[in-house]
């Protein structure tokens, strides 16, 4: 396997394991990180020996999504000529399962990644949300695609509008988490999933999830694009430059609606 800064990638019999580590941070999701994701899940997509995939986070969270320093003084045009979101488009390409385990932390861009996931198990504890409305932003990866289509419209809004924390048990009837474990379970039991998985024929989990994707992803790469122009956007407003700025100094931000 290639060595990654920000993720440590293994290899345990037919079970390919990506954990974000990048702790002193939550594990926020800065670019060149973000390509090593990718780069690490399609290496393992090839891989002959490998039948099913794991993310997971190391740390006390699994990401608190993407690194707001990193972003906080980037202009629109600048985004729309990097279009470093694009990227994340090939994650809905893999062809293999992808099996994610989280805890502690799982924001904007790491709530986007767990959504990304094929079946999602959590730890007791977990809190998951889109808190970019806080920053003068909205999600950008997919987050008002994905948790809509997962959640419906009316519960994925109050998420969205609100920026609040939304607790495993609130995850799990949303409809977007399958299992809640306790924490000194969690690995064991994503694992232990992925084990049973990787024993069917592959052929066929290659080909149901080909059919489910198809069944729940019509439109959605249209969404996505329009949710990505209204994401660059936003780095056009004072608002946005206020709330980043207010993370970063530490203080409540005042935003002015322009
Ligand atoms: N970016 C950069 N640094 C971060 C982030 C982040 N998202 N989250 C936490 N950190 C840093 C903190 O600055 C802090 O660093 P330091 O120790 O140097 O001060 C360290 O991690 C630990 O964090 P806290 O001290 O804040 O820990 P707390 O337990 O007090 O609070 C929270 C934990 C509530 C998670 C808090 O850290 C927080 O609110 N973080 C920001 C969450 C957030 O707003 N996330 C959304 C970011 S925007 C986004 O994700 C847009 C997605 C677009 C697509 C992305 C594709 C990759």
């Amino acid at each position: 396997m290639t060595e990654f800064t920000y993720l440590q990638v293994a290899k345990d019999e037919q079970i390919g394991m990506v954990k974000l580590n990048r702790p002193h941070v939550l594990n926020a999701l800065n670019r060149e990180m973000v390509r090593e994701i990718i780069a690490a899940l399609e290496q393992l997509d090839r891989d002959d020996e490998i039948r099913i995939m794991m993310i997971s986070g190391n740390g006390r969270a699994f990401a608190a999504g993407a690194d707001i320093e990193e972003m906080a003084y980037d202009h629109a045009i600048q985004m729309e000529l990097m279009n470093q979101f694009a990227d994340w488009d090939r994650l809905f390409l893999l062809k293999k399962p992808l099996i994610g385990a989280v805890h502690g932390f799982v924001l904007g861009g790491g709530f986007e990644l767990a959504l990304a996931c094929d079946v999602l198990f959590a730890a007791e504890g977990t809190q998951f949300g889109f808190p970019e409305v806080n920053l003068g932003v909205m999600p950008g990866a997919g987050g008002t695609q994905l948790l809509t289509k997962q959640m419906g419209k009316k519960k994925a809004l109050e998420w969205l509008f609100s920026g609040a924390m939304m607790s495993a048990k609130e995850a799990k009837a949303g409809g977007f988490l399958n299992r809640v474990i306790a924490p000194e379970l969690l690995m064991e039991e994503a694992y232990n999933f992925a084990k049973t998985i990787a024993q069917k024929p592959p052929l066929s989990i290659r080909l149901i999830k080909e059919a489910v994707n198809k069944a729940v992803d019509y439109s959605l790469y249209e969404g996505m694009q329009y949710e990505r122009k209204n994401f660059y956007l936003l780095f056009a407003s004072e608002d946005q430059k206020e709330g980043m700025k207010a993370f970063i100094e530490k203080r409540t931000p005042h935003f002015k609606g322009s």
